[in-house]
């Protein structure tokens, strides 16, 4: 007897646990705790379409509500003809108020709740609110709520090969399988398309920027339009890249020059071919004249002639053109800080209506910090997109756990100054400072085909985050955390949604800590950028080393960008060239982005340079350490599989931060030459040990350029 009542309560304690396996994501509608129905949600108790024309997103939302809430609630909701107590009513009016064309209304009562839209993709995101809300057991009974996005298009960009490996992806191989579309057409491309417009992300880039031309020959686009009609039903537009040298490789023709009569006509062929078999087609996205891609500057047009010559014949279809502004190149002999401003900023004003320009966070390559791209603010006619990074190419790649949304509100609460104080990166993308009347965002997508998508567990909340940051770029962080984990550990047990929310808000500021704190930057090692390398010296060009961006000699370390040295902060608004330019003011997290600094520089912290680096590395390491402890403490609360999984993440974090501690405080030593502060240790190694561990190989390929 005591054993069935053992073995009962084992069994009842495994359903506590976060019991999911993560392929479902943050959408893994199971049903709810039967008091929690009982006090907020019994009262729904079927779905009523009022006064609205069916259309496929409708169709889809009206599955989408009655199959999730029967699943939720543990009971059948269906649609009815009638209108009858405990209805969730859908209606669309085109003339509501107060919301954008994506967006919706929710009012409730007691007994009945309406959600009302001007599209059916408005209900579609009105739909996934409230079940959203529901799955995380939050209140739903007599609120008022409405919200509309506040940037137009918003983007996953992938970096997929069509040969399915995913450059800089580190959650196994690409999920779209060209091989066999059109013809199969594998579930998880819905799956893939359910999560996303759940945090409303409305467009995919299914492509590599490092782009091949074969993406736009006719049986590609067959197996284009098949994905496109699976993600159209969820509000998903696709965009492909599009090769600048494509009608020289597929179209026969002697050059690519945007100029030339016969290119614009292959692009305009193109164009309609492709407007023919995907109506909605959304555009292209554009690597050009950047790490060896082909583009105008090889014809001496400029970038707006290149972006001009494919807006033209997108125009009449509604379609946009992304043109990235990440212009780095060997061939220019330009400081890598300014160059993409130098090329475009004189460009404002030229790009045709329906073209953004799309700049990465910052200036240099998605670093576990950096300030804010000096461009943001500097083109008030030309729409900026932001591109941000979702995978981590620099911060860990799949191993490392690193709250991103940290990140990216750091970077969207910047403030560029241009129109005054409080004109942030948010107000510029969103279109609010130059009254943009396109605008965008994108992520570089972190998604493979490992089971839960993202392979490490908490690589999904990034995802998450960035959907709900291109929904709304004026979140709190914090908020986007608490959200994720009650959407994914939906046992809501207390100290379970504490320690993951702390592992989130914690682990950027760890991560830059044990990497490169103090405004240190690019000083990983070379080609696959994973672990440190702050030796790395002369390849191709000085500008591609760590060496060049830290200079640390015996005095002194870090990058003068002032007046003095390459003068890069010019490029920013006079506010902040002051705030910056000051060594006072400079806040210590940017620092050595801006100056160079003498080892024994005193510090906001009474510690001195040298000091405080050592200080800031270790504490990197002991925040590492202290969130391998926290997950060890809900080992019993999360199934044993997703626990273990995110424990050997965690061993694996805790062991490469102490090597990026210990490789990077032996280098620097050996420059610096001063003794290790009292208390601290020193590494066990001289330099010539860790650069011997540079790892050969990582998996998120590395580019051919
Ligand atoms: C860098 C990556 C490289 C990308 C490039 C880009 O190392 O693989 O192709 O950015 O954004 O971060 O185009």
């Amino acid at each position: 007897m005591k054993q069935i009542v053992f073995a009962f309560l084992l069994i009842f304690s495994q359903i506590q646990l976060f019991g999911q396996s993560g392929y479902n994501l943050w959408t893994d509608y199971k049903k709810l705790d039967a008091n929690v129905i009982a006090t907020e949600y019994n009262f729904i108790n079927s779905i009523l379409v009022s006064n609205t024309k069916d259309d496929e997103v409708l169709n889809n939302t009206k599955t989408i509500l009655t199959q999730n809430l029967s699943s939720l609630l543990g009971k059948s909701i269906k649609i009815e003809k009638q209108k009858k107590t405990g209805q969730i009513t859908l209606t669309i009016n085109k003339n509501a108020l107060n919301i954008g064309n994506e967006g919706f209304t929710l009012t409730s009562t007691n007994n009945a709740l309406n959600i009302e839209a001007k599209t059916s993709t408005g209900l579609l995101y009105g739909a996934f609110y409230l079940i959203n809300k529901i799955h995380r057991s939050e209140k739903i009974k007599n609120i008022k709520v409405s919200e509309s996005p506040k940037i137009q298009n918003r983007i996953l960009n992938h970096w997929d090969n069509i040969d399915r490996t995913v450059e800089r992806g580190y959650a196994g191989f690409s999920i779209f399988n060209w091989h066999e579309l059109p013809e199969y057409e594998d579930p998880r491309y819905e799956d893939y398309a359910m999560a996303n417009a759940s945090i409303g992300i409305n467009g995919t880039v299914l492509t590599n920027v490092n782009a091949n031309a074969i993406v736009l020959r006719a049986d590609y686009l067959d197996k284009t339009a098949a994905l496109a009609n699976i993600f159209r039903k969820y509000g998903i537009k696709v965009y492909l890249t599009a090769r600048f040298s494509a009608p020289i490789e597929l179209g026969g023709l002697k050059t690519a020059d945007p100029l030339d009569p016969q290119v614009r006509l292959w692009w305009k062929n193109k164009i309609d071919e492709i407007y023919q078999k995907i109506p909605d087609f959304g555009g292209f996205l554009v690597k050009a004249n950047s790490e060896g891609q082909p583009g105008p500057q090889d014809y001496k047009r400029n970038h707006a002639d290149g972006a001009n010559m494919l807006a033209e014949p997108l125009k009449k279809y509604g379609g946009i053109v992304m043109w990235r502004a990440f212009v780095y190149s060997h061939e220019v002999n330009e400081d890598r800080f300014k160059q993409a401003y130098k090329e475009f900023v004189p460009l404002d004003g030229q790009f045709a209506d329906n073209v953004l320009v799309q700049v990465k966070n910052g200036p240099i390559d998605f670093q576990p910090r950096e300030p804010f791209h000096p461009m943001f603010g500097a083109m008030p006619k030309t729409p900026l997109m932001l591109e941000l990074q979702i995978t981590k190419e620099y911060l860990g790649q799949g191993t490392h756990l690193v709250g991103l949304a940290k990140m990216y509100e750091e970077i969207l609460q910047s403030d560029t100054h241009v129109k005054g104080k409080g004109t942030t990166v948010a107000k510029i993308i969103d279109g609010t400072a130059h009254d943009y009347k396109i605008t965008g965002i994108a992520g570089v997508a972190n998604i493979g085909t490992a089971f839960n998508s993202t392979g490490n567990l908490f690589g999904q909340a990034d995802w998450y985050a960035f959907g709900k940051l291109a929904w709304n770029p004026y979140l709190d962080a914090r908020n986007i955390f608490k959200e994720w984990t009650a959407a994914t550990f939906p046992n809501r047990n207390k100290k379970l949604s504490d320690v993951s929310n702390w592992l989130l808000e914690h682990s950027h500021e760890a991560c830059v800590s044990y990497m490169t704190p103090l405004g240190l930057h690019h000083i990983m090692a070379e080609g696959h950028h994973f672990g440190p390398g702050p030796w790395v010296d002369s390849l191709f060009r000085a500008d591609w080393t760590s060496v060049y961006y830290h200079k640390a000699n015996k005095d002194s370390i870090g990058f003068d960008s002032k007046i003095t040295g390459t003068n890069a902060l010019s490029q920013f608004h006079p506010d902040v060239q002051k705030l910056y330019g000051n060594l006072n003011s400079c806040p210590d997290e940017y620092l050595l982005w801006f100056h160079r600094v003498p080892w024994t520089h005193p510090l906001k912290s009474g510690r001195n340079l040298w000091e405080e680096l050592v200080f800031r590395y270790d504490q990197g390491v002991t925040k590492a350490r202290e969130m391998k402890t926290k997950w060890d403490a809900v080992e019993s609360l999360v199934e044993k599989e997703t626990f273990r999984s995110v424990r050997d993440h965690l061993i694996i974090q805790q062991k490469e931060a102490q090597w990026w501690r210990d490789a990077c405080l032996a280098y620097f030593q050996s420059r610096s030459q001063l003794a290790f502060p009292v208390g601290t240790i020193a590494p066990p190694h001289e330099v010539q040990y860790y650069k011997k561990l540079s790892y050969p190989y990582s998996p998120g390929i590395k580019p051919k350029w």
